[in-house]
């Protein structure tokens, strides 16, 4: 592998990062930016890395690669990537490779690995997950499409590490790749919005921010270890110019680039009740509406009962709605793999997230060996160890949004996780009662339970109610 040339187009700060990387693995990395002064700065900052090779023009970029070239794309999704692929494209041969390692949408990379494919170019639509540092020292890699042969050695080379086992493997075809990232990104939200609601519990339990870090530290020691809970940890332990929490004089309107609401909107298309991953997305969307918020605060009134619960329950609900949130965005996975043929497996994804990416946890190992143990595992939550789990968390969970509802305090992600949890366990649900209405005022008819599926019926419920399906 030493002295193979890898192309990289795009030198942000992900791309400079991926280069390095590359070249610390012994890739040539030949590298070209629309803007050529930022190749030349680049080159000229890293002085010791003798493995870099800066092009200005495109046609020399092309020429300097060995056939089949491999090129990484490190552009702005969207008319970025568009454009690059235009200027690209036209001088490439059949068998070359293009990896486009920025944060596309998956339904451009599985248009573009389609049509790139009748031009016998192999398009990688590859999600990495990791951020600058992840970038330089290893991250998680997501490819999916075409060309994962060429790929395979220099990806997994700079990939994260666990165990041995590098955070990085062939996904599936087409967009899978950037698909499965955006449903990384869609756990991300969803996993920030349980521990921010942590957080909200203990503080308005009357922990200062100290204790509370204190308590995400030991959370963090134990089956809730992650990233986000370590940075929490940290983030709470930073102090302001005049040493109060720093915390604590942020602004509390989130913000979000949208991969959340992608996944959300993929979910509602494939009618996947993925409903911790929706409230986390909206929770940001109404923390956003701060001055709204601040005019309600002084309007509304709600319970004067202060909050009630323990660390131990808080802990608890954390770790049941953690659960749900990844089962949900397994479900969107296997929903997406059947609709489109991809035939992704678990069992090879949840590995890939061990290491490198944001939702690194310790989770992720029992989540890798549920779906080891059974790949055809249809949910999560029917896995024997984390349905015991949930069972040994439920009581303190119903107890900590009791508690909350009780002192007013909104925890939309614990609520919906229990309420997911409570309906996915109900075998008779109320949507009879729905049916029955749909079938009153639209005639849209309703199954029956003593008869075939399949088979529908329509009732003339009243004088005047609907006697002629609507549409
Ligand atoms: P630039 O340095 O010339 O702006 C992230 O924005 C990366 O995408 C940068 O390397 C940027 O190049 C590149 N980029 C953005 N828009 C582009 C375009 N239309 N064509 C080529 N590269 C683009």
């Amino acid at each position: 592998m030493a002295d193979e040339r890898i192309g990289l187009i795009g030198l942000a700060v992900m791309g400079q990062s991926l280069s390095l990387n590359l070249a610390d693995h012994g890739y040539e990395v030949v590298i070209f930016n629309r803007t050529a002064e930022t190749t030349r700065s680049f080159i000229d900052g890293n002085p010791e890395q003798s493995r870099l090779i800066g092009t200005a023009e495109i046609e020399r970029f092309v020429g300097e690669l060995d056939r089949p070239r491999r090129i990484v794309l490190m552009v702005k999704a969207g008319e970025a990537v568009e454009a690059v692929l235009a200027h690209l494209v036209p001088r490439l041969d059949a068998g070359d490779v293009i990896v486009d390692g920025g944060n596309s949408f998956w339904a451009d990379s599985e248009r573009r690995s389609e049509q790139l494919a009748t031009l016998g170019i192999r398009f990688l639509g590859t999600g990495i997950s990791g951020g600058e540092q992840g970038a330089r020292f290893g991250p998680s890699i997501m490819p999916g499409g075409n060309g994962w042969e060429e790929m395979r050695e220099p990806l997994t080379a700079i990939a994260a590490k666990v165990d041995g086992e590098a955070c990085c493997d062939w996904i599936g075809p087409g967009g899978s790749g950037h698909y499965v990232k955006m449903i990384h990104n869609g756990i991300e939200y969803a996993d920030m919005q349980v521990i921010a609601e942590a957080y909200h519990l203990l503080r308005a339990s009357g922990r200062s921010a100290a204790e509370t870090a204190a308590v995400f530290r030991r959370f963090g020691e134990g089956s809730l270890s992650s990233y986000l809970m370590d940075i929490t940890a940290q983030i709470l332990e930073v102090a302001d110019d005049d040493g109060e929490p720093l915390v604590e004089k942020i602004l509390d309107a989130a913000a979000q680039k949208g991969t959340g609401r992608w996944t959300v909107e993929d979910a509602l298309s494939r009618g996947q009740p993925t409903t911790v991953i929706a409230e986390a997305v909206l929770a940001r969307s109404l923390s956003a509406l701060k001055d709204e918020r601040v005019h309600a605060a002084s309007r509304l009134r709600g319970p004067s009962a202060p909050l009630v619960v323990e660390e131990r329950e808080i802990e608890q609900a954390l770790l049941a709605s953690k659960i749900v949130c990844y089962a949900q965005g397994f479900m969107l996975i296997r929903a997406c793999s059947g609709d489109l043929s991809w035939a992704l497996q678990p069992a090879r994804i949840a590995p890939l997230w061990r290491g490198g990416c944001i939702i690194r946890a310790r989770m992720l190992n029992d989540i890798t060996s549920a779906y080891r143990n059974d790949p055809e595992l249809s949910n999560l939550l029917l896995d024997p160890h984390f349905a015991d789990v949930i069972d040994n968390a439920q009581a303190a969970w119903r107890n900590v949004i009791a508690a909350a509802a009780k002192a007013g305090i909104p925890v939309p992600a614990y609520s919906a996780a229990l309420s997911f949890y409570d309906g996915f366990r109900t075998a008779r649900l109320p949507a009879n009662l729905i049916q029955a209405q749909r079938d009153f005022f639209g005639a849209h008819t309703y199954e029956r339970v003593d008869r075939d599926r399949g088979e529908h019926f329509h009732t003339q419920w009243a004088p005047g109610a609907a006697t002629t399906p609507s549409s």
